[in-house]
């Protein structure tokens, strides 16, 4: 079989499946519209009326959803993408976790990026341990670049709460291409892109305060511990600069006119343990003054720590960097609206949603003065446990409710006002959810094109809901169809450790590669290696290139066939093997596993992948390719001869 023979040919089509979504376009019934985005969305196939007919939300197989997923993972350190409402998972993206399938902490491009820009002190403890990158990750907060307040389909960016990593993922591969330490700041947890006028800056939380100087000579002293705020420059992927601020900060957002960014802080009391944070009754919103800082930054007012200026916005400081709003009670989500008025924020231990109108934050710094709770313009009681808020933009807003286990949908010009003294209820609905949630999200929720179509529950809890499976339980996603009167649950399933949060991008804006562009940055450095050695990694290739102690294996992959069937190194020798996989059909992977060695790696269609290892043990050594590519996918493989030292 040669690769021209091959080329351009749909993998669908070269294995005779008739299953394409223009198939089956006209086998009558109602599909729930989503095969031809906006324009086939009819009346008769809305998401509710759709539900009303089919009684599921799924679409019949080979059609597309029309929402992409981004879901966090928690502890798993990994973005998965999911098709809504479907809520079929489609992939897994191995970002801040080390991956067994694709070889993500292990490959030379993998390991580039995971360590690239990470501070000498991570390295430092890494090497202590024998390794050179962490295997752990916790990823709370999934969030797209915007332009002019809306998904731009360009990057991902995404917290590691582990390691107080932010890392971003390129849209047009689904795969990361920067992962950055934060300096200063520990434990990295609420994250947003800034949206207006255009991601310059990804504004980062540091949720646990250090003493300013952490160097294991200070622990009760209080007034020595801070906490960090951090922007990101989202083209370079550095952090531009921080500022010091008091108590823990939780999560963050940005406003629609690249004024203000704002995160929630519980712990305003700086306390250590549980009973000194939940003293106060009230805690607050910081507000960042985005120009003010930026000035700050060139005028030098700023004390330079690890390479980053650090501007210091502690309550009682200079009050043009920051203003610190008092909010009941240790709040945790802060949701803009679309309206791009109305910020709301989860009063967690309060049952209220705080609702700040961001049109006054200019007076609120101009006017020291000025009662920091003028901003506040409606603070609903929603139920127990309010923690996040997404919207629908029509004007309504959602909040679920961690001790209630409901959502509560609810108007805010209604809770508005309510608060001026009208005698209007702000609550629409209440839904019981199963059980606990803490995220929520709309379709184009945080965006000015949030549609109104689906509601989408994240559940910490499913306790009895599923088969058991050990002491160790799934929690649990509850999608709803929200277009209607009413809210329509479509979706209840389980889901694995522990997604927190997601956003429901349209399909419009997402437009991924099926095939690697041979030119990807991501191999620059295998591409210069090859040419150093006189390689043509483009072309079908077997070459073993002796240097001193190291050998650099060079081989290329066309289903069902390595270029090379053997070669042969020496005990003790550094091997790096690349694989280039010329095969250039959508959806023809092949792989590289080496038997008892530990080694495994995906090669996607017109990509290059390498990895590095001592062949220490003597012996003939299978290798395989691991994807499954061929119907002869059993027979692609090829054997490592050790030879032992001496030999
Ligand atoms: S946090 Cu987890 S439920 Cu990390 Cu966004 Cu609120
Ligand atoms: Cu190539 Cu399996």
């Amino acid at each position: 079989m040669s690769k021209t023979e091959k080329k351009g040919i749909n993998r669908r089509g070269f294995m005779g499946a008739t299953a394409t979504g223009a198939a089956l376009m006209g086998t009558g019934g109602v599909r729930l519209g989503l095969l031809g985005g906006a324009a086939a969305v009819t009346a008769a196939t809305t998401p509710g009326a759709a539900l009303a007919q089919t009684g599921h939300a799924s679409p019949a197989p080979g059609e597309l959803d029309e929402y992409y997923g981004f879901w966090s993972s928690g502890q798993s350190g990994e973005m998965r993408i999911l098709g809504v409402p479907s809520m079929r998972e489609l992939m897994r993206v191995p970002v801040f976790n080390r991956c067994s399938a694709t070889g993500w902490g292990q490959t030379n491009e993998s390991l580039k990026i995971l360590t690239q820009d990470m501070l000498p002190e991570t390295k430092e403890y890494l090497a202590a341990q024998g390794k050179v990158v962490h295997d752990n990750g916790d990823l709370h907060h999934v969030h797209m670049s915007f332009t002019e307040g809306k998904y731009d389909g360009r990057y991902l960016f995404m917290n590691d709460k582990a390691n107080t990593r932010v890392a971003r993922v390129r849209c047009d591969v689904m795969k990361p291409d920067k992962i950055i330490d934060i300096p200063n700041a520990k434990a990295i947890h609420g994250l947003r892109p800034q949206k207006w006028p255009r991601t310059n800056y990804v504004f980062a939380n540091g949720e646990d305060e250090v003493p300013m100087v952490n160097d294991g000579k200070i622990l009760d002293e209080p007034d020595k511990y801070v906490n960090f705020y951090t922007a990101i420059d989202a083209d370079e992927m550095k952090v531009a600069w921080q500022v010091m601020v008091s108590g823990n900060l939780d999560n963050t957002d940005a406003d629609y006119d690249g004024k203000y960014a704002f995160s929630t802080s519980y712990n305003s009391e700086m306390g250590m343990n549980l009973a000194e944070m939940m003293e106060a009754e009230m805690d607050h919103v910081v507000i960042f003054n985005i120009k003010e800082i930026e000035k700050a930054v060139e005028n030098g007012d700023y004390t330079e720590l690890n390479g980053v200026p650090v501007i210091d916005g502690r309550k009682g400081s200079n009050k043009n960097y920051t203003r610190y709003v008092p909010i009941p009670n240790s709040p945790h989500g802060i949701n803009m609206a679309p309206d791009k008025i109305h910020l709301c924020v989860a009063g967690k231990l309060s049952p209220t949603v705080s609702v700040l109108d961001v049109r006054k934050f200019d007076a609120l710094f101009e006017d020291d003065s000025l009662d920091p709770r003028s901003v506040v313009v409606a603070e609903p009681e929603l139920g127990l446990g309010p923690l996040h808020t997404c919207f629908d933009g029509k004007g309504n807003a959602f909040t679920t409710l961690f001790l209630d286990s409901q959502v509560v949908m609810w108007n805010i010009e209604n809770a508005v006002r309510a608060y001026n003294g009208e005698s209007v209820d702000p609550i629409l609905n209440k839904q019981d959810v199963h059980y606990q949630p803490g995220h929520n999200s709309t379709t184009m929720g945080e965006t000015l094109e949030a549609d109104g179509k689906w509601y989408l529950s994240m559940n910490k809890f499913s306790k009895d809901r599923f088969l058991n499976v050990g002491p160790l339980k799934p929690e649990n996603e509850q999608l709803f169809a929200i277009d209607g009167s009413d809210m329509t649950l479509v979706h209840d399933g389980p889901t694995f450790a522990e997604p927190h949060d997601s956003i429901l991008v349209h399909r419009s804006v997402v437009n991924p590669k099926s095939v690697w562009d041979r030119n990807d940055p991501m191999w620059a450095d295998a591409r210069a290696q090859a040419e150093a050695d006189g390689i043509d990694l483009d072309d079908w290739q077997d070459s073993v290139i002796r240097d001193g102690n190291k050998v650099r294996i060079y081989m290329s992959s066309q289903a069902p066939q390595f270029s090379l069937e053997q070669f042969t190194v020496k005990q003790g020798d550094e091997v790096t093997v690349y694989v280039t996989n010329l095969d250039d059909i959508d959806d023809l992977t092949h792989g590289f596993t080496l038997n008892n060695h530990g080694v495994a790696m995906e090669v996607g269609p017109q990509a290059t992948a390498s990895v590095t290892f001592t062949a220490s043990k003597p012996g003939v050594y299978w290798y395989y390719c691991q994807w499954f590519c061929h119907a002869l996918h059993m027979e692609m493989r090829g054997r490592m001869l050790v030879e032992p030292t001496g030999a």
